[in-house]
């Protein structure tokens, strides 16, 4: 399978994110990158198709502050990563966004995702891994990978969160339908909800939306993926702790026949690696030898299909899980 991926995307390195009370070491670091490469063989360096496509799924505000936060936070005189910690949830006058605080509170809802120095090029280019891969699926190609990391389903139109800057599914998708593509499937088999995804095409019926999760109610991200949420075309399969491919089989199942009930065209697969039974952070119960089922299931839909790389933090496990995935289309 041809895979798309650009040294820059290294560039975001972050050290530590927030959670229950603490700085810990990030989870999604650049030891992951390693572990897939050594995994997927080689790959091709994306071509630079511009901002018009982060602009058709992200504000211009939003870009700008990416591109700017970083730099602003050093000359307000702090030190390493940005990281929010203030956030607008009342909002009784327009805002002054102004101060970087402000603004990273303006734009994250959480505390685990901060702004390093080379984080916009990296995520800049992981988009054009995403879009590249996208031109060898709409050029011919069965399926194409696209590692992009950091990854993109947590992203909404103007927010980060979840390790996610730029929504490179959605960026993808957006750009097929520009290309002509009338319909697209989107299905989510991250460990966690894909909340930025769900939320960028809630009101739309031209890009259905397919999630298999952690149930919220027990995991991150919480507000978002339970069985009642979902917009104009997306349907939410929250599983509990302790999942095995016995059970999320049936899920998948659903998942890919309510699809297909749009005829969609094109099919992008939001991959996580993070189902994993050792996954550090999360707790369903997948094994290696699963991840190669699971695609043939999703290949018999028989769509070009766009897989693009979101969770996974098994970094022994990680290389081997990604490729038994990729080997199953
Ligand atoms: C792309 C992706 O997989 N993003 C996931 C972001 C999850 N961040 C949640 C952090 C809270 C983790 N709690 C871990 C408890 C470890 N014992
Ligand atoms: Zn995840």
């Amino acid at each position: 399978m041809r895979c798309f991926w650009d040294e820059r995307q290294r560039g975001h390195a972050p050290a530590a994110e927030f959670y229950n009370g603490a700085l810990h070491p990030a989870a999604e670091h650049g030891g992951r990158v390693d572990a897939i490469l050594a995994a997927i063989g080689p790959t091709e360096v994306p071509r630079d198709h511009g901002m018009a496509p982060l602009l058709a799924v992200h504000s211009s505000e939003y870009l700008q502050f990416l591109e700017t936060a970083h730099g602003d936070w050093r000359a307000a005189g702090r030190e390493g990563d940005a990281f929010p910690y203030t956030f607008p949830v009342v909002r009784r006058r327009p805002l002054d966004l102004a101060r970087i605080d402000a603004r990273l509170g303006q734009h994250s809802f959480d505390t685990a995702t901060p702004i390093g120095e080379r984080t916009w090029d990296a995520s800049y280019w992981g988009a054009q891994a995403a879009l590249s891969a996208l031109d060898a699926v709409l050029g011919g190609e069965r399926s194409a990978f696209a590692f992009t990391r950091p990854p993109g389903h947590h992203a909404g139109r103007d927010y980060l969160g979840g390790y996610s800057y730029l929504n490179n599914a959605a960026i993808a998708a957006e750009a097929a339908l520009a290309a002509g593509v009338r319909q697209v499937a989107i299905l989510d088999v991250d460990y966690h909800h894909g909340n930025g995804t769900q939320d960028i095409f809630y009101e739309r019926r031209d890009v259905a939306f397919a999630s298999i999760h952690a149930d919220p109610t027990m995991d991150y991200p919480y507000f978002w993926g339970h069985a009642d949420d979902g917009g104009e075309a997306s349907l939410n399969l929250p599983l509990p702790r302790g999942t095995t491919w016995a059970e999320y089989e049936p899920a998948l199942v659903e998942a890919i026949e309510w699809l297909s009930g749009f005829s969609p065209e094109l099919l992008i697969v939001s991959y996580g690696a993070d189902t994993f039974v050792d996954d550090p952070i999360s707790h369903f119960a997948l094994e290696t030898r699963d991840y190669a089922p699971m695609a043939r299931r999703i290949a018999a839909l028989g769509l070009p299909n766009l897989v693009v790389m979101e969770g996974g933090y098994a970094v022994e496990a990680l290389g081997a899980n990604v490729a038994a995935f990729l080997s199953g289309f």
